[in-house]
């Protein structure tokens, strides 16, 4: 490309950019100016957006078998889209997965139990098919403590929440612990993106 042309003439870049090199802001592959989705992580055969989901349940409308019943993540065919019993062990937004229910942790709330980590199983088999890029495990615990112990006891349980969602979550996602004071009920929320 002619320099006088090239507004990145120190990069290397496609001419459809103008010489710059293309970004990928989601990282989907598809370069932010062909992306329809430029935010959101997509398929080519999208243009870059994710696939139709019509009741928003996580589930595309290609493989959803109640494309107006949203799917119940409880272990329970999680990957059909349909409504099931018993009840939900976590829920998924459009920017984060909460855990519902007792939390489960034992050894001084530096591991998890088994019913907890049941409960992980499940949000990191939902984390996962988001891709997401970054994961930030944010921990409220306990009423009735003073405010040093209840984060003390968050801390704990960020961290044993992190390493068990290591195990489970590919490399490139990016796992921060963020645990907090005890603002309120105690909650587990897994904030993708
Ligand atoms: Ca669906
Ligand atoms: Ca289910
Ligand atoms: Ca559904």
């Amino acid at each position: 490309m002619l320099d006088h042309l090239d507004r990145c003439p120190h990069k290397p870049g496609p001419v459809a950019n103008h010489g710059c090199p293309d970004h990928d802001r989601d990282g989907d592959g598809l370069a932010d100016r062909v992306d329809r989705c430029p935010d959101r992580f997509g398929l080519a055969a999208h243009n870059g957006c994710p696939p139709p989901d019509a009741d928003g349940d996580g589930v595309p409308d290609a493989r959803d078998r109640c494309k107006r019943g949203a799917e119940v993540y409880n272990g329970v065919r999680d990957t059909d889209g349909c409504p099931d019993r018993p009840a939900a062990v976590a829920r998924l937004h459009k920017d984060r997965v909460e855990v519902v229910g007792k939390l489960g942790f034992v050894n001084r709330d530096r591991s998890l139990s088994r019913a907890g980590s049941y409960r992980l199983r499940i949000a990191a088999a939902l984390l996962g098919q988001r891709t997401p890029g970054v994961v930030e495990v944010e921990v409220v615990a306990g009423y009735g403590l003073s405010y040093g112990d209840s984060m003390q006891r968050a801390r704990r349980r960020a961290a044993a929440m992190v390493a068990a969602l290591r195990k489970r979550l590919p490399k490139y996602t990016k796992l921060v612990a963020k645990p907090r004071g005890p603002d309120g009920k105690p909650r587990i929320v897994l904030r993708y993106h």
